[in-house]
């Protein structure tokens, strides 16, 4: 399979089209931008030269379909222009946030996808300079940037900002100085240029905004900054060489690319892991200082180290993530926790005690039981802080604080790259309150920073191996009840690889504690219940028990799926089938251990012909109770 985009971007953020040429921009950027909505989008925005040769724009919250035909009466007219779908990561989802953002004399327009990471200090720095800023976002500083160097040439400015700025973008971006022009830079974000015809250009994000008008197009790569005119266009990198580029033929078709190759969301969400997870790290895991930096939550270190207790309260995908939060904390961090249902907690009489730190867990931010449990547990006086994907959502607008995952938009109704963020959350809270509560000795803390930077990398290992878990798959698919099975830290893992099953591909699945199946389930097990078993951590005391369980399940000729660690040669003998997944510090297993489970999940749905990415009954964000 061919990919125009290479493996870190999947995980990239929203939207950008934009145009210049001789037609009507706004009605192509709109059609272009509506084609990249099914990512998922809080807002979006236009704007666009007009033939006084100023910028007029016009951005909000909410969905464009709404508000398509107010847009044809807005005057956006003109033959050069941006657009943007947003997913914030920076402010709100509000109207000041969307973009394009401006610069202080509203000169300058841009619309930006990725993040600016050091755009804390440039804001101060810019501010100190004089800029008013007017947004919470990242992006801002861009156009400001840009304003500063602004000697008269706008392409030079550009390179000069982008060379101030770290973090990932893919930018468009226009000038009342130079009204006939349209930049675009990319820097881990993607962005192509597509060939209508010379003087012709539509810039963006995704070739499926692009192929409704031309099949050539220019993959900028990183560090590139492409200038469009209507003579022409030409490309350099920062330092300001030119850069020769070949034009290249759209091979796909428009749903293929809407997937960036993947046959369904859920598998393009299962491969972003690396990204996401890296996402989900960066500014936080500081490997050179050997420790953890938090943002979201730094304003409450004191309270969180002194707490009593600690209750993780979520639903579903999420409620597994809060499971290995209790067994991290408590292992980790040594502060008792508990996780509970949302669902149960909001209607169970339970004393609220301020001496708890409560942590509400959920990918969209507006899951309903979730929301009401945070609104009980402010009502009884308490702290509640946020472990969630969506930034700018109610539950986020809720709590006290809290840590925001990065993922990008999650489409598959079934959670996979949001259960790995949270996870990489948790991880990271529990190292930080570790330490903080005299818990982990400095070389403790290297071993486990070491581990979490190595993640990514080893979760490609893993989907390295998509292959032979297909082919697993098409060995098991026809079993109609499976047992998944796991301990300490892995015991949430079986829980989430069984109800991964048991949504996608409604096959009767559970999850248990590897010791409890003697107390009931052993007696389901026969040929017709295959058995998944997390066993890695050799050397932890638990990895023997778990050996004595598969024993247990073989001398009732059950068929045995393993997840082991690379190097484990004696299971073999043991069990039917190996996953080998690499070697981690044992509190990370969860996050190895569940990528061959959605995998395994996903490709038996697929061959049961199951719609993966929307099953029956089940909705994405469950808002109503
Ligand atoms: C912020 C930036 C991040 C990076 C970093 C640099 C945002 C959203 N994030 O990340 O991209 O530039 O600073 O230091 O601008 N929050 C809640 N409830 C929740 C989740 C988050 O109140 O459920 C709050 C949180 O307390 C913080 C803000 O939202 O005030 C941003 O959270 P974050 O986790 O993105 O914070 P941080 O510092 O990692
Ligand atoms: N970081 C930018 C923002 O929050 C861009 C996000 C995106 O890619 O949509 O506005
Ligand atoms: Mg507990």
């Amino acid at each position: 399979m061919h990919f125009a985009f290479d493996r870190a971007e999947r995980g990239n953020m929203c939207g950008i089209v934009a145009y210049i040429g001789k037609k009507d921009a706004t009605p192509i950027l709109i059609n272009g931008l509506k084609r990249l909505l099914y990512r998922g989008y809080d807002s979006f925005g236009f704007a666009v030269m007009n033939e006084k040769n100023n910028i007029d724009y016009f951005k909000k919250p909410g969905r464009l379909d709404e508000e398509e035909k107010n847009l044809s009466k807005m005057g956006l007219e003109g033959a050069t222009g941006i657009s943007q779908s947003r997913w914030a990561t920076h402010g709100e989802p509000n109207q000041v946030n969307a973009h394009p953002h401006v610069d202080c004399r509203e000169e300058i327009a841009l619309v930006h996808n990725g993040i600016i990471e050091n755009y804390a200090t440039l804001k101060a720095w810019l501010k100190e300079h004089g800029h008013k800023f007017r947004s919470d976002t990242d992006t801002e500083v861009i156009a400001h940037l840009i304003e500063e160097h602004n000697n008269g040439d706008l392409l030079k400015a550009v390179q000069k900002a982008l060379s101030l700025v770290e973090g990932t973008y893919g930018l468009g971006i226009i000038s009342k100085h130079e009204p006939n022009t349209l930049i675009g830079a990319r820097k881990g974000s993607p962005l192509a240029v597509g060939v209508v015809k010379n003087g012709e250009y539509i810039l963006a994000s995704d070739p499926a905004a692009i192929i409704e008008h031309t099949k050539k197009v220019i993959y900028l790569d990183d560090g590139e900054v492409v200038k469009l005119t209507r003579k022409g266009m030409h490309i350099t990198n920062l330092e300001n060489k030119k850069v020769q580029k070949q034009a290249q033929e759209i091979q796909w078709d428009l749903e293929q690319i809407e997937k960036t190759g993947f046959d369904h969301f859920m598998l393009k969400e299962i491969f972003e892991q690396p990204q996401t997870i890296e996402n989900a790290i960066r500014g936080r895991a500081l490997i050179n200082e050997n420790r953890i930096q938090l943002g979201g939550v730094s304003d409450w270190l004191d309270f969180l180290t002194n707490v009593d207790r600690v209750v993780f309260l979520a639903c579903g995908t999420s409620w597994h993530a809060g499971l290995i939060g209790e067994y991290l904390f408590e292992h980790i961090a040594g502060i008792p926790s508990e996780v509970e249902y949302a669902s149960e907690f909001r209607y169970k009489s339970v004393p609220i005690d301020t001496r708890t730190a409560y942590f509400v867990i959920s990918q969209s931010g507006e899951t309903a039981d979730t929301l009401e449990s945070l609104r009980k547990i402010k009502q009884g006086g308490a702290k509640v802080f946020g472990i969630v994907n969506v930034v700018g959502s109610s539950i986020t607008r809720e709590t006290d604080a809290g840590v925001y995952l990065h993922a990008g938009p999650e489409i598959g109704v079934a959670s996979t790259k949001a259960f790995t963020s949270q996870v990489t959350v948790l991880s990271q809270l529990a190292i930080l309150l570790g330490v903080r509560r005299g818990k982990a000795v400095p070389k403790e803390v290297r071993s486990r920073i070491d581990a979490l930077v190595k993640i990514p990398l080893q979760v490609q290992e893993i989907l390295d191996q998509n292959e032979k878990i297909k082919q697993l798959a098409q060995k098991y698919y026809k079993f109609n009840n499976f047992l998944y099975l796991g301990r300490g830290f892995n015991f949430p893992t079986a829980l989430e690889g069984a109800l991964k099953l048991k949504e996608i591909s409604y096959i009767h699945a559970e999850g248990y504690p590897a010791a409890e199946m003697k107390h009931g389930p052993i007696a389901l097990i026969d040929e017709n219940m295959p058995v998944v078993v997390v066993a890695t951590d050799t050397e932890d005391v638990i990895y023997q028990k778990v050996v004595s369980n598969i024993e247990e399940v073989k001398a009732r000729s059950g068929n045995i799926i393993a997840i082991a660690t690379e190097g484990n040669e004696s299971i073999k003998d043991l069990v039917t089938e190996v996953i080998y997944v690499p070697k981690t510090n044992g509190y990370l297993t969860p996050l190895l251990n569940v990528i061959p489970l959605q995998l395994l999940a996903y490709h038996i749905a697929v061959i049961r012909g199951c719609d993966v990415d929307k099953p029956r009954n089940l909705a994405k964000a469950v808002s109503v109770e």
